[in-house]
């Protein structure tokens, strides 16, 4: 927030806001642009803050790159991995409330839809622990104040965390979770990174920070939270207290009736003494579409490099909601190659079911040079690739009984297109007549 507030990315709204609606539509109608601080929430002492990480720049500045090299700074972190170190102290437990706990007491928690039943928390990082094996996994997932200090998780059954809660029940225990609020973009980004069950996303976190990420246990449960979080909620999830949830927003931009979210009860809050409440604007919302596509861009085109050395990048649209539409650039590739990129692609993440290829003189994040490929380079009757009754992921629109058909595009030049004068070759006037032209434009 101190490097946006020096770059005036940061607006800061002191006219009183209602977190039932009133921040949603500010988030809303200033979706792009400069993150939103509220000062002045009502019924509340916590200022609250959104749309951080809207855009790929965010993220940079956040971890103090240049935006050109994020992809390649978040394969590095998935390779190269920086385990965290527990400290004793952190300003995050500096306040401490104990159950029995009024979460809408303490914490502004913005009411988003007109159909959602209640509040939720949508920037909430939950920290939790493999019951069989020990092992941590940090994720984000949203959580509807239930009343007291009750929420219910909203959670997909393929999230390491919904294995975790199994794990759990079958031993006929609850899962004990911490969730952490306001973070380092590098806590966001690592817990959306496409890795197995059993890695550590605070190891990923740390190699995004080039630096260890710096915990701190928790007051209640067996957990350790980032020391440098605003707040943190502790709390026990029982598998087998179950909620319908209803109708909740999702990164299409509708509502979704999921069925039954699980119950947890929260045992202690704990937070800065000047903690501030970080709000992600859940539904079709650019940050909240882009958290996913950074990192499921970043971890595919480690992927694809890594298998089919003619692919460059691997860029997740935000017309496909950061999720469903990718677009894979290659340079030169082989006949073929553009279709095998597009089935790696839509093996490893179940998400995506419409990838375009293009060559790499084209910018996959411009929608009209994309489509400008598609004119130009793309037969239909043999560069389509159609596969129908493939598994869908449950959040897809238009999935029906979990059944989705994906769909390929390779719209890239062919071996035999690049003869001189031949339909690859751009139209031009000779280069240094170009180049003395354009010296002097200002004086035509
Ligand atoms: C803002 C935001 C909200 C999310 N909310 C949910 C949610 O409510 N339920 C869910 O299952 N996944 C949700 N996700 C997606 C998971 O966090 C994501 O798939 C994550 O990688 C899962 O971690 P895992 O690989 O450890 O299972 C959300 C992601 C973001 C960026
Ligand atoms: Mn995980």
């Amino acid at each position: 927030m101190d490097l946006l507030r020096a770059t005036g990315e940061l607006h800061e709204v002191t006219r009183e806001v209602d977190p039932r609606f009133e921040i949603s539509a500010i988030l809303k109608l200033r979706d792009q642009g400069p993150a939103q601080l509220f000062r002045n929430v009502r019924g509340g002492a916590m200022p609250v803050v959104g749309n951080i990480l809207n855009s790929r720049a965010r993220y940079a500045l956040g971890l103090g790159i240049s935006v050109g090299t994020l992809d390649a700074h978040c394969a590095r972190a998935v390779e190269q991995t920086i385990p965290p170190v527990i400290v004793d102290e952190s300003p995050v437990q500096e306040a401490v409330h104990h159950a029995p706990l009024d979460l809408a007491a303490i914490l502004p928690v913005p009411h988003w839809f007109v159909h959602e039943a209640a509040p939720y928390i949508t920037a909430g990082v939950i920290i939790a622990k493999d019951p069989e094996t020990g092992l941590r996994n940090v994720s984000i997932a949203r959580f509807r104040l239930e009343g007291g200090g009750r929420m219910m998780a909203g959670i997909a059954k393929n999230h390491h965390l919904y294995i975790l809660a199994e794990k759990a029940k079958a031993a006929g225990k609850k899962l004990e979770i911490a969730i952490a609020i306001g973070n380092h973009p590098a806590i966001l980004l690592g817990s959306q990174m496409y890795v197995k069950l059993g890695e550590d996303e605070y190891d990923i976190a740390g190699g995004l920070l080039g630096e260890p990420v710096r915990l701190v246990r928790c007051k209640t449960v067996d957990l350790e939270v980032p020391a440098g979080a605003e707040i943190v909620i502790e709390a026990v999830l029982d598998p087998e207290d179950l909620i319908d949830e209803g109708p909740v927003s999702e990164f299409p931009g509708f509502y979704v009736r999921y069925g039954n979210g699980v119950a947890c009860e929260a045992r202690a809050v704990t937070h800065r003494a000047d903690a501030i409440y970080q709000a992600v604007l859940p539904g079709y919302a650019t940050e909240h579409c882009l958290m996913g596509a950074v990192a499921i861009g970043a971890t595919l085109t480690a992927q694809l490099c890594s298998v089919i050395p003619a692919v460059r990048r691997v860029f997740v649209t935000p017309g496909g909601m950061g999720r469903l539409h990718a677009v894979i650039t290659m340079h030169q590739p082989r006949l073929g190659e553009g279709k095998r990129a597009i089935m790696l692609a839509m093996g490893m993440v179940n998400l995506l079911k419409l990838v375009t290829v293009v060559e790499d003189d084209i910018d996959p994040e411009d929608p009209v040079a994309v489509e400008w490929s598609l004119a130009a380079r793309f037969r239909g009757h043999e560069d389509l690739v159609v596969i129908p009754g493939v598994k869908a992921d449950r959040c897809d629109p238009v999935h029906e009984g979990l059944i989705i058909t994906k769909i390929g595009m390779v719209a890239t030049t062919r071996p035999g297109d690049g003869a001189p004068g031949g339909r690859s070759e751009f139209v031009a006037v000779p280069p240094e007549v170009m180049a003395r032209i354009a010296a002097e434009i200002g004086s035509y």
